[in-house]
């Protein structure tokens, strides 16, 4: 917990000591469990929002807990360092609650944020498709307007929480091809023309369910539309600056639990004649982590401030915090279960359980190639 208490403030300690408290009580006894039995554990995700956590950055006015994201990372770091899988879907969820109140009209935000920041409904993004992955604005599902209606037909891909979740916001092809001609939409799990593919077999991130969302001819009212025709993916994209953020937190708050542990482990672990912790090269081992993701915190502190200032820079910092916080947190991670030793191989220890969590971090929301992408073109760009 010291690791990451520097420079918060009162109400920041406070929030962290909540949530820590919760992850360590509600969620860390549960995560072995969970990720071999594939369980979702959606009564707890419930009894999280009960404390603020499926509405954090929906407005007060509008009956969420409105904190900003610099709460925020703190908010998922620390419920990482539980079950970095649930925390992981949390930040999903949250990101599309965030959609729906910053994009959303008064009558789309009653309708569906109570039950998102309740969590009596749950949340999906639904952006990435088998034939467009990375390449977003290629995206080919079709949203056809009828009327006052639109018909979405198309195949999502990897699609976190689905088949549990009530609410799937939709990005669809509505004009030209590329990122001027898609627009989002909420789509409701009850709807006609929604089903969903298997549950996908997965490396981590088993607490949680990945499936297609399959759109066949999905008839909704014009009113379900975020935003205006063709602000799709800007809707999109701002969504995942936050996004990635939360991703960013949960690998710092993974990987910090595994240093952690290895601290213990290697306190009790007695090998030549004297613990394992009093052999420098493995001092040494742990310093190297821990400097490793002070760093990846500071960057993922910086990119959270110039997202709540409006900072221009903001989606590139973004970017970078992404691509380092999760790049550090799978190394530590790694390094922590070759601390362990046989026992870190294990599943009861836990420990390659975190890794294999952590491994999806570096892929989703943005493969960590794309936020080299992004951090060059703003580079060569300027
Ligand atoms: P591709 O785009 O085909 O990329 C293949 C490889 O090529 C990658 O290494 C990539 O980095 C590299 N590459 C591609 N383009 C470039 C380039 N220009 N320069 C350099 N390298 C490049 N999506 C959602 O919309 N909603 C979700 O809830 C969701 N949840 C997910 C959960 C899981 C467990 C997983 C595995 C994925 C999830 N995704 C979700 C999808 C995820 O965002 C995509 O897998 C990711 O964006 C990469 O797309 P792709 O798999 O099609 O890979
Ligand atoms: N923030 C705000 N706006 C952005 C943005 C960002 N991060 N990225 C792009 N835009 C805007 C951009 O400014 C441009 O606006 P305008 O037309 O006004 O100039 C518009 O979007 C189009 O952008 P580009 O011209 O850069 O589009 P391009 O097609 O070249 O590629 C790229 C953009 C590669 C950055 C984007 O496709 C991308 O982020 N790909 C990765 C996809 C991804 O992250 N998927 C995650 C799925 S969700 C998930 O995995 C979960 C687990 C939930």
């Amino acid at each position: 917990m010291s690791a990451v208490t520097t420079t918060l403030t009162e109400d920041q300690l406070a929030l962290a000591e909540v949530t820590l408290d919760f992850a360590q009580e509600q969620l860390a006894p549960h995560a072995v469990a969970w990720d071999q039995d594939k369980y979702f554990p959606v009564e707890v995700i419930r009894r999280a929002a009960s404390l603020g956590l499926a509405g954090v950055y929906v407005r007060k006015e509008h009956g969420g807990s409105g904190l900003s994201r610099s709460d925020g990372v703190l908010v998922f770091e620390t419920l990482a360092t539980g079950c970095p899988s649930i925390a992981g879907y949390l930040s999903i969820h949250n990101m599309v609650a965030w959609m729906i109140d910053r994009y959303g009209d008064d009558v789309q935000r009653a309708r569906w944020l109570p039950g998102l920041y309740s969590a009596a409904t749950l949340g999906s993004y639904c952006l990435t498709e088998p034939g467009a992955g990375s390449d977003a604005a290629a995206l080919r599902t079709r949203a056809a307007r009828d009327g006052d209606h639109y018909v979405l037909t198309g195949v999502k891909q990897f699609i976190s929480g689905a088949g549990s979740a009530g609410l799937y916001v939709v990005m669809a092809r509505t004009g030209e091809p590329g990122p001027g001609g898609i627009s989002a939409f909420v789509v409701e799990r009850d709807d006609p023309g929604v089903s969903f593919g298997p549950n996908e077999r997965k490396m981590g991130w088993n607490a949680q369910p990945t499936r297609q969302v399959i759109l066949d001819g999905v008839r909704i009212p014009a009113d379900r539309r975020l935003g205006a025709e063709g602000d799709g993916f800007r809707i999109a994209m701002n969504g995942l600056n936050g996004g990635r953020l939360g991703i960013a937190a949960c690998s710092l708050g993974g990987a910090q639990s595994a240093l952690d542990r290895s601290l213990s482990y290697l306190a009790d672990r007695e090998a030549f004649g004297s613990r394992l912790l009093d052999a420098q090269a493995l001092q040494f081992r742990l310093a190297d982590m821990a400097t490793e993701l002070a760093a990846a915190r500071a960057l993922v502190r910086q990119a959270a401030e110039a997202l709540d200032s409006g900072d221009p820079l903001a989606p590139r910092l973004c970017a970078m915090a992404k691509r380092f916080a999760t790049d550090t947190g799978y190394a530590v991670a790694d390094a922590a279960l070759q601390l362990h030793g046989g026992y870190g191989y294990l599943s009861e220890y836990g420990i390659e359980k975190i890794v294999r969590d952590l491994r999806v971090h570096q892929i989703l929301e943005g493969t960590n190639e794309v936020m080299r992408v992004i951090v060059a073109r703003g580079l060569t760009e300027t």
